[in-house]
C-alpha cells in the first residue's frame, strides 16, 4: 500500500510540474500511458506486455481483452508468489476503479503476447488493441526495451529474466 501510494504521489509530483508524457493513450475516461515490453531472447515465443491504465472517470471500467497482431493472442495475467514460488494465471477482466489506477508491471499483472510471430527488437514499437468496457476499442504502442530493462528495478519476478521458458508448462 505504502508503495503504491508513494507512486501515485510521484506521478501526481510529475504532473504538477508539466512533465509532457511521450506515449500516451486516451480514450474516454481512460488514459494508458508507460506501455513497454522488453525484446525477446532467440526461441523466445511469448512476451509480456507492461502499462498503467489510469481512469479519470466517475465510473469504474474493466480491461476485456487484448488483441495484437504480432502475437497469436494477447491474456492479461497476475503473477503471484506464494511461499517463494511464483506462477501465474489468467484474471480475465481487470476492473480500474473510478478516479484510480492498474498497474501491469512486472510480478503482478501483466499483458502475455502468446506465440510472437516475430522477434522484439529494442526500440521498435509493438502495436495492440486494448477493448475496454466502456472506453471501447483503444489503440496503443508498447515501447521495446532492451532485454534486461527493469521499469523502476524494484520487481524481481518477471518474465525477462526465463527468457527460455516454456510458458505453457506454468500454472494459471
Ligand atoms: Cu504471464
Amino acid at each position: 500500500m505504502t508503495v503504491r501510494k508513494f507512486a501515485l504521489a510521484a506521478m501526481l509530483a510529475l504532473a504538477a510540474q508539466g512533465a509532457a508524457q511521450a506515449h500516451d493513450f486516451k480514450a474516454g475516461a481512460i488514459e494508458i500511458d508507460d506501455l513497454w515490453m522488453r525484446a525477446t531472447a532467440p526461441g523466445q515465443s511469448v512476451g509480456g506486455g507492461y502499462m498503467e491504465i489510469e481512469n479519470k472517470g466517475k465510473e469504474a471500467d474493466r480491461l476485456l481483452s487484448v488483441k495484437s497482431p504480432i502475437a497469436d493472442s494477447v491474456e492479461v495475467h497476475e503473477t503471484r508468489t506464494e511461499n517463494g514460488v511464483s506462477s501465474m494465471r489468467g484474471t480475465g477482466p481487470v476492473t480500474v476503479p473510478a478516479g484510480g489506477e492498474v498497474k501491469f508491471a512486472p510480478g503482478g499483472y501483466h499483458l502475455m503476447f502468446m506465440k510472437l510471430k516475430q522477434p522484439l527488437k529494442q526500440d521498435e514499437e509493438v502495436a495492440a488493441t486494448l477493448v475496454f468496457e466502456h472506453a471501447g476499442a483503444v489503440d496503443v504502442k508498447f515501447k521495446v526495451q532492451p532485454i534486461g530493462y527493469k521499469a523502476g528495478g524494484a520487481m524481481k519476478h518477471d518474465m525477462g529474466s526465463m527468457p527460455g521458458m516454456d510458458h505453457s508448462k506454468m500454472s494459471h
